[in-house]
């Protein structure tokens, strides 16, 4: 199973193009990501509930810190309404840059997350809230189940996402991360005494395909440079790349001196943290992600040079 992702970086209308030609190729899911210096995640994803009939749509993350529990599931209930039952929620603890620009204190994530699933859930079922935080919040309207599912990285969210979540949205693309990782979320599963299959596990990748393997790889290079920049030293070396040349890449993009960011990524980062190829390379190494145990791989950013060229290739010669 495929998804994609889009970053409202770009307008929803353009967005919207680009994922109706995503549903019309074969794509299943399409994840819009949450960010405040980007456009509004849920009026993205209603301009998509209007301009596609098939694909899930979902919040590729969005969190409990910017927006309070009871706005999201208001929020999601929407968007299920007007896309016909097509919505998923993805809720993971945020992106820490973000809150920090912000002023918002990054407490206890695990703990919050946790805690505004239990809440959204039962706010879903139009139950009244007073758990987390809340004195007896309840909606007003309901439209129907949503799956939720968790993005997660750190092994104890993994686990908690086997625990509570549909799913989980893994930020990787490399094999050996998902073997770490994968076991995680059964486990967690497990010891809540629920069938580890009943977790779907996405692979949320960066990907880039492009008839021109150098091209592809080009257009990854930046992509992988913050991934790497924002990596725990424990990750990097991992994939055998020492931890110096991760603190060399963010004091340069720090100092936004690009040409040293992308001079610093090297082969062996892009191979650890993007899929980016020929389409014939980027379909094997699906192939690798699916046999350690992931459901869906993520076509994320940038998709490629030219993202609707990138899209139509991957639609037919990679899904
Ligand atoms: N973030 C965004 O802001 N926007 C996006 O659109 C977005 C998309 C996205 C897609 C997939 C994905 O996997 C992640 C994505 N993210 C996005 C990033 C996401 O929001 C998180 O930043 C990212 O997943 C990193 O989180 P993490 O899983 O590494 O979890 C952090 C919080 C962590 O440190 N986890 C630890 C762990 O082991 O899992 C546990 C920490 C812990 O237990 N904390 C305790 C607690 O209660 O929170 C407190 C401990 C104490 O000492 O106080």
């Amino acid at each position: 199973m495929f998804g994609i992702e889009f970053v409202p970086a770009d307008p929803a209308l353009k967005i919207g193009y680009l994922a109706k030609l995503a549903e019309d190729v074969g794509f299943e899911t399409i994840w819009i990501t949450d960010h405040y210096n980007n456009r509004d995640v849920y009026s993205t994803l209603a301009v998509l509930s209007m301009l596609t009939n098939r694909v899930k749509l979902g919040t590729g993350v969005t969190n409990p810190y910017t927006r309070n529990a009871a706005i999201t599931a208001s929020s999601i209930s929407a968007i299920n309404e007007l896309s016909g039952g097509r919505a998923i929620l993805g809720i993971g603890p945020g992106d820490k840059a973000t809150f920090d620009a912000m002023g918002i204190d990054w407490d206890k994530p695990l703990t919050r997350v946790k805690e505004s699933i239990a809440a959204i859930k039962a706010l879903l079922a139009k139950e009244r809230v007073n758990q987390g935080g809340f004195n007896g919040a309840q909606l007003a309207f309901s439209s129907g189940k949503i799956p939720i599912y968790m993005g997660a990285q750190g092994p104890k969210m993994l686990e908690l996402s086997g625990a509570i979540a549909d799913g989980v949205l893994i930020n990787a693309s490399h094999p050996d991360d998902f073997k770490f990782a994968v076991p995680m979320v059964r486990q967690g599963a497990e010891k809540a005494g629920r069938n580890p299959g009943d977790v779907q596990v996405c692979a949320y990748t960066s990907f880039s395909a492009d008839k021109d393997q150098g091209k592809a790889i080009g257009a990854a290079k930046m992509v992988v440079a913050f991934i790497v920049a924002g990596s725990p030293d424990m990750v990097l070396e991992r994939h055998g790349i020492d931890p110096q040349e991760g603190k060399n890449i963010a004091a340069s993009i720090a100092k936004g001196d690009f040409g040293s960011v992308m001079g610093g990524v090297t082969s062996k980062m892009i191979e650890a943290f993007s899929i980016s190829g020929a389409p014939e390379d980027c379909r094997a190494r699906v192939d690798e992600l699916l046999k350690t145990g992931v459901n869906q791989v993520v076509v994320g950013s940038p998709i490629g040079p030219d993202k609707e060229r990138s899209i139509k290739l991957i639609g037919k010669k990679v899904l």
